[in-house]
C-alpha cells in the first residue's frame, strides 16, 4: 500500500479491446487504492466500442463506483489504416447496453487539465487523442502533472519493425514528443522483458466476475496469435506511474519517424536537460507480481479481515 496521502488523478486513454494488455492495465488501475480514475478516453478505431469495454469491466469490478467512459477519435491525424483484429468486444454479451459519456474526449482532457495541476494521464494506444488536445490547447503540456506512454522502441526489439502505437499514428506521437510535455516512456524493449502465462492467467481468472471477464478476453488474444502467453506491454507502463522504484530511468531526447520506410521508428538520445523520460530497465519479477496481485485486488476487492 502506499504512504501517499492524496490520491493520484488519472485519466486512462486506451485502445481497449484488441490486445487483452489493455483490459489488464484497466483492471491494474481499479485494483490500486492510490489511484482516483477520473476517467478513460477510448481512442483508435471503433471507440464506442472500446469505451463500452471499459465501462463493462469498470462495472464487473469489485466495489467500483461509476467512472466516465469517453469515446475519442477513431481515425488517425492523417487518416492512416486502422489495424482492427476482428474480435473487439465478442467475449461480452449485451455491450450496447453499457454506459458511455457523450462528451468530447479532447475537451475532457483539457478541462481536467484546466480543473488540476495535478493530472497524470495515462496512455497506452497510438497518441491520436493527446495530439488532438495538444493542437486544441498548446498550453496543456504545461498543465499536467505527467504523461506515462506505452510507445515506442528505444533498444533492440528483435524484428526490427517499429512499436505499434507509434507506427499507427506516427504524426500524433511526433506532436507529443515535441510538445514539452513531461513525458514517461516505456518502449517494447522494456515490456517484452515480462511474459504472461497460465499460472498467472488462472490467478487472475479466479478473482470474481472481473477475474472471468479478463480470463475470456486473454484467452481469446492467445488464440489470436496462436499462443499461449502474451506481453502485459500496457500494465508495465502503467506500473512506471505508480511504482516507479520498480524502474530506471533516463532523460532522454526523442525523435519518431513521421516519413520513411518505417514510420513510427523512435529513438532516444541521453540529454540532462530534456523533459522526457524513457524506461531503461526493471525488476521483472516485482513487476510481474504486483501486476497479478492489483488486478486480483481489482476483482475481489480489499483484503478483509
Ligand atoms: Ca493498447
Amino acid at each position: 500500500v502506499s504512504n501517499r496521502t492524496r490520491p493520484l488523478h488519472v485519466i486512462f486513454d486506451t485502445d481497449i479491446g484488441s490486445d487483452v494488455d489493455d483490459a489488464l492495465a484497466l483492471a491494474l488501475l481499479l485494483g490500486s487504492p492510490e489511484v482516483e480514475l477520473l476517467g478513460i478516453t477510448s481512442v483508435y478505431g471503433d471507440t464506442l466500442l472500446r469505451a463500452r469495454i471499459a465501462s463493462r469491466l469498470i462495472a464487473l469490478a469489485a466495489g467500483q463506483r461509476a467512472i466516465p467512459c469517453i469515446p475519442g477519435s477513431q481515425d488517425t491525424l492523417t487518416g492512416r489504416d486502422i489495424w482492427w483484429a476482428g474480435h473487439e468486444g465478442s467475449t461480452m454479451d449485451d455491450l450496447q447496453t453499457e454506459p458511455t459519456r457523450d462528451e468530447s474526449a479532447i475537451g475532457f482532457l483539457i478541462r481536467h487539465a484546466g480543473d488540476r495541476q495535478d493530472l497524470h494521464v495515462i496512455s497506452t494506444a497510438p497518441l491520436t487523442n493527446l495530439a488532438r488536445a495538444i493542437q486544441a490547447d498548446p498550453g496543456l503540456p504545461q498543465r499536467v502533472a505527467s504523461l506515462t506512454v506505452m510507445g515506442g522502441a528505444f533498444g533492440p526489439t528483435g524484428d526490427g519493425r517499429p512499436e505499434h502505437n507509434f507506427a499507427s499514428d506516427p504524426e500524433a506521437a511526433d506532436i507529443v514528443i515535441r510538445s514539452g510535455i513531461p513525458l514517461v516512456l516505456t518502449g517494447l524493449e522494456i515490456t517484452r522483458q515480462l511474459t504472461m502465462a497460465q499460472s498467472e492467467v488462472d490467478q487472475i481468472t479466479a478473482a470474481g466476475p472481473l477475474g472471468a471477464a479478463l480470463g475470456r478476453e486473454i484467452d481469446q488474444w492467445w488464440k489470436f496469435n496462436g499462443e499461449q502467453w502474451n506481453v502485459p506491454h500496457d500494465p508495465v507502463a502503467v506500473l512506471t506511474l505508480l511504482t516507479p522504484e520498480l524502474f530506471s530511468f533516463e532523460p532522454k531526447a526523442l525523435e519518431v519517424d513521421v516519413a520513411g520506410a518505417a514510420p513510427g521508428t523512435s529513438r532516444a538520445a541521453s540529454d540532462p536537460s530534456a523533459s522526457s523520460r524513457v524506461v531503461t530497465g526493471l525488476d521483472t519479477s516485482r513487476v510481474a507480481e504486483a501486476i497479478v496481485e492489483r488486478i486480483i485486488r481489482a476483482g475481489t476487492g480489499p483484503a478483509r479481515g
